[in-house]
């Protein structure tokens, strides 16, 4: 079932960036998370063309967890001077080159800069772009980003694709959670006193976005998650 838009998705360029965290949705009980639809139909086109030309240069691949090397469900890719990458040997951790092509990382492209410049509230650009391919049964588990060295900065997360089960909670392990639904378009921003909340995503709902049918043919979803690395 679609959920109503209350308002039309506001993109950088008919909204002034002053002030635009106060459109958002703020969830009771979860202070510093911010959600909202965000990309117009055509600019999440946009963003789709966008972040295809980098998996050209940067292909998807399977993660792997330290330690037991279990490959994650969730395909991941990266753009910016640092990407996130996890495998048996090496743990979670940013690094400048893809772990099988040994190349940088593309360039973050413009229109997701742009997101972050408009709605993050901090002044210094994003250095990590993390891109998420959840295929149809695909997941990923509570986890907190913490990897990062400066949590002044908010993480700020992008859906394309079909809808998912997000799951959020407190900055305990174990805590209560609750659950929202994204859909392609969203943004989620954490930051504040949820930016090390717990988060996951429990399960994607197929069929419910044709986006990204012509790059995959049994849909799924594209999650974008910036982060600042560094202190500045
Ligand atoms: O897919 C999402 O919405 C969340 C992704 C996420 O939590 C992560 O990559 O750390």
């Amino acid at each position: 079932m679609r959920r109503p838009r209350s308002s039309a998705p506001c993109s950088s360029g008919r909204i002034a960036t002053a002030g635009m965290t106060d459109l958002f949705v703020r969830e009771p009980g979860l202070p510093g998370l911010l959600h909202r639809p965000y990309w117009s139909a055509e600019e999440q086109r946009t963003a789709v063309t966008a972040v295809r030309a980098v998996t050209e240069d940067a292909p998807f691949y399977q993660p792997t967890m330290p330690r037991t090397g279990r490959p994650f469900s969730v395909r991941m890719t990266n753009c910016g001077a640092l990407g996130w990458v996890s495998d048996r040997n090496g743990g979670y951790r940013y690094q400048p080159t893809h772990p099988v092509t040994g190349l940088p990382w593309p360039p973050i492209p413009d229109i997701i800069l742009a997101v972050w410049a408009a709605v993050a509230g901090y002044p210094h650009p994003p250095e990590a772009c993390l891109v998420n391919h959840y295929a149809p049964g695909a997941k990923l588990g509570l986890h907190q980003d913490a990897d990062e060295q400066d949590f002044d900065a908010p993480v700020l997360s992008l859906s394309l694709g079909d809808d998912c089960r997000f799951r959020v909670g407190g900055t305990a392990r174990g805590g209560a959670t609750r659950t929202l639904r994204l859909m392609s378009g969203d943004v989620v921003m954490l930051g504040g006193a949820s930016r090390l909340a717990f988060h996951g995503v429990d399960r994607i709902y197929p069929g419910t976005s044709t986006l990204l049918r012509d790059w995959f043919p049994a849909g799924g979803r594209i999650n974008l998650t910036l982060r600042r690395v560094t202190k500045p």
